[in-house]
């Protein structure tokens, strides 16, 4: 099919919906100047990101890590959400029984204005304390490394989910929630390579559920979506809210 019938498909499959369910990844803030993690420009002083997101890295060198995340937050600071964040506001807005799952970290989806979401891998400005676990808001660019907690004086972390720690229990229950109760599933900007988000698109298939896939490129879930549109999220997720 081409490219023009497989849009117009999926904006039917969109008008007619009871249920909406997207999930989006670093792709779809790429067009905000925020660098993907598997892209050419996802390393950080030759590190790749699993080798810095761990617990494990942490407790190596907190020093490192946050260093790292000084230069994504002064990076993310700088952005602005793009016409697909947008986009998915308003499809928000457009339907009642809607769920937004976003893997990425920059905030951009909640400074778009949408309210509906899972942010599955946390924020980049929230911290954590290692000992008490006390969560706040914290925008400093920089950050003073290493930061220290109010309350008990132990180091913070960044309120991030790392490779090997699950994700919170109130956001995979959400998430099965929403993905087996969804008609259409949106996957918009992510490799697919990263569980348990990887197998989020089966789940919805399994369940019955539309599942189209917006990504520049091919990925590991292309074979099991019944449509994907390629090109870039910002200039593709628009026009699925234009009139039929
Ligand atoms: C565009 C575009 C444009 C570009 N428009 N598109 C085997 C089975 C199951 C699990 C595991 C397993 N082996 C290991 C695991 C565990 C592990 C895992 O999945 N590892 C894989 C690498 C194999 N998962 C975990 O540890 C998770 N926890 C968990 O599973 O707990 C239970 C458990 C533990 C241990 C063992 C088994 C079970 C936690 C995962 C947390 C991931 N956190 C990170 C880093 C956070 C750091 C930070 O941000 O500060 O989250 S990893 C990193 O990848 C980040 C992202 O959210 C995540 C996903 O990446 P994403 O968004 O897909 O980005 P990219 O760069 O990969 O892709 C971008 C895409 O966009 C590309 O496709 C481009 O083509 C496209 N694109 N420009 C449209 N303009
Ligand atoms: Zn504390």
């Amino acid at each position: 099919m081409s490219r023009g019938s497989d849009l117009t498909l999926l904006k039917e499959k969109l008008s007619s919906a009871g249920a909406i369910t997207v999930l989006t990844g670093a792709g779809i803030s790429a067009d905000s100047g925020v660098p993907t993690f598997r892209g050419v420009d996802g390393l950080w002083r030759n590190y790749r990101a699993e080798d810095l997101a761990t617990p494990e890295a942490f407790e190596r060198d907190p020093r490192l890590v946050w260093e790292w995340y000084n230069w994504r937050r002064e990076l993310i600071a700088t952005t602005r959400p793009n016409d697909a964040h947008r986009a998915v506001e308003r499809l928000e807005r457009r339907c009642t029984d809607f769920w937004l799952i976003t893997q990425n970290v920059d905030g951009l989806h909640r400074d778009a204005g949408s309210q509906k979401l899972s942010e599955i891998h946390g924020n980049i400005w929230k911290v954590r304390c290692t000992d008490c676990g006390a969560v706040e808001d914290n925008r400093d660019v920089p950050i003073a490394i290493l930061p220290r907690c109010r309350r008990c004086d132990s180091v913070l972390r960044p309120h991030i989910v790392w490779f090997g720690e699950s994700l919170f229990a109130k956001d995979l229950e959400q998430c099965a929630m929403v993905l087996r109760n969804c008609d259409i599933l949106l996957v918009i900007g992510t490799s697919g390579v990263v569980y348990p988000a990887a197998g989020f698109a089966s789940i919805a298939k399994q369940t019955g559920a539309f599942v189209a896939e917006i990504n520049l490129d091919p990925t590991p879930q292309s074979a099991l979506v019944d449509l994907t549109l390629h090109g870039r999220a910002k200039d593709i997720v628009p026009l699925l809210l234009e009139p039929l």
